[in-house]
């Protein structure tokens, strides 16, 4: 691969990323974060996602065994949003209303793990009930997407260490996913394939970006990566949403997710910071032949367990830039181990 300077293009955003590999050796004397602390009890009383506690608005939280989902106390959007009325379409100040509903969804009862540290069928249970809010949500009318997502890790502005996801349910298509169905959409009509597909056909035969691969699941560092140690998760099969998975299918990818999440808190030997997702096709009523499900993984994390990276200067004023290169840092995840440095399992 080059060494030299290089920029490489997103084919499902459109966007580029800079890459310049012989910028890893210079000296980092820059901010260094507090390593976060691991030490947690298995139940905090005063956590407001623990089973039995209470919420925000009065709410108690059933003594809950397995997952738990519940309406967000403090959504950034409502179901009923009728919006004001009357508005003038202009150029330079486009205003609509958005409907939407936001739910939480935690992992588990216990306080104090995170998704590498539960059992295969614990992350299962996971994948079922993100796969039965995805339903419902999708059900409603007004509900036009459907993003599931953790946020994971004081780095990243996570407000409780208690394992947990968001769900938030739109009228209209976020705009990430609709940057990728418009590329999704021009790759089908030009080469009557998904993008995906043939991506995930492409690196399966490199194999230099690969990371985690079963039966059902591949893991690897996208060629076009933004984040140092950012993941995609794509399926063999052509899954559309994640009302297309079986059980067969969600057991494969759980035991995929624990593998990945393994080796990424294997890396730096702490519970690996990230915000991570499903991207699903629209439920807009139409058919979206082009769009293939899939996760991307987003961590913060350059060097070490305290040295973040930023984006910013050229990044926010040009284009985002990284250092190390994809083949690298999917070479470094390759290498970590598949038994949890903390559970030893
Ligand atoms: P994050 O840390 O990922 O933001 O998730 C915590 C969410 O939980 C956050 O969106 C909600 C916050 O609004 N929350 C409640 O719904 N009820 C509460 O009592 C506190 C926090
Ligand atoms: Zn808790």
């Amino acid at each position: 691969m080059f060494n030299e300077p290089h920029r490489r293009l997103n084919p499902l955003t459109g966007e580029y990323v800079l890459v310049s590999p012989h910028r890893t050796q210079r000296p980092w004397q820059g901010k260094v974060e507090a390593a976060p602390q691991d030490q947690r009890p298995a139940y905090d009383p005063t956590c407001y996602l623990c089973p039995g506690n209470s919420r925000a608005g009065g709410y108690k939280n059933p003594v809950y065994g397995n997952t738990f989902a519940f309406d967000n106390d403090f959504a950034a959007l409502l179901p009923d949003n009728s919006g004001s009325t009357g508005l003038m379409p202009d150029a330079l100040f486009q205003l609509e209303p958005e409907k939407g509903l936001c739910r939480v969804v935690c992992f588990s009862p216990r306080h104090d793990l995170s998704l590498p540290e539960l059992s295969l069928a614990e992350i299962e249970a996971v994948l079922r009930t993100w796969t039965d809010e995805t339903r419902s949500l999708s059900a409603n009318p007004d509900i036009r997407y459907v993003q599931v997502f953790e946020n994971k890790g004081e780095m990243m502005g996570c407000s409780n260490p208690h394992p947990h996801s968001q769900i938030w349910g739109t009228e209209h298509l976020p705009n990430e996913p609709a940057k990728e169905l418009l590329k999704q959409r021009e790759y089908l009509q030009r080469y009557a394939r998904c993008l995906l597909e043939d991506y995930l056909i492409a690196e399966l035969q490199r194999k230099e970006r690969l990371v985690v691969v079963n039966d059902g699941w591949v893991a690897l560092v996208p060629f076009w990566a933004l984040w140092p140690f950012e993941t995609m998760v794509l399926p063999m099969k052509p899954f559309r949403t994640l009302l297309d998975l079986t059980d067969a299918d969600r057991a494969s990818l759980a035991d995929l997710l624990k593998r990945l999440t393994t080796r990424y808190d294997n890396l730096f030997g702490i519970s690996f910071p990230y915000s991570m997702g499903f991207h699903q096709a629209p439920f807009d009523e139409e058919p979206h032949p082009e769009w293939t499900l899939h996760m991307h993984f987003y961590p913060p994390l350059l060097r070490s367990a305290t040295v973040k990276k930023f984006m910013v200067g050229y990044e926010m004023l040009g284009t985002p830039g990284r250092d190390i290169t994809p083949e690298s840092a999917a070479e470094r995840l390759r290498e970590m181990s598949e038994v949890h440095y903390r559970t030893g399992k």
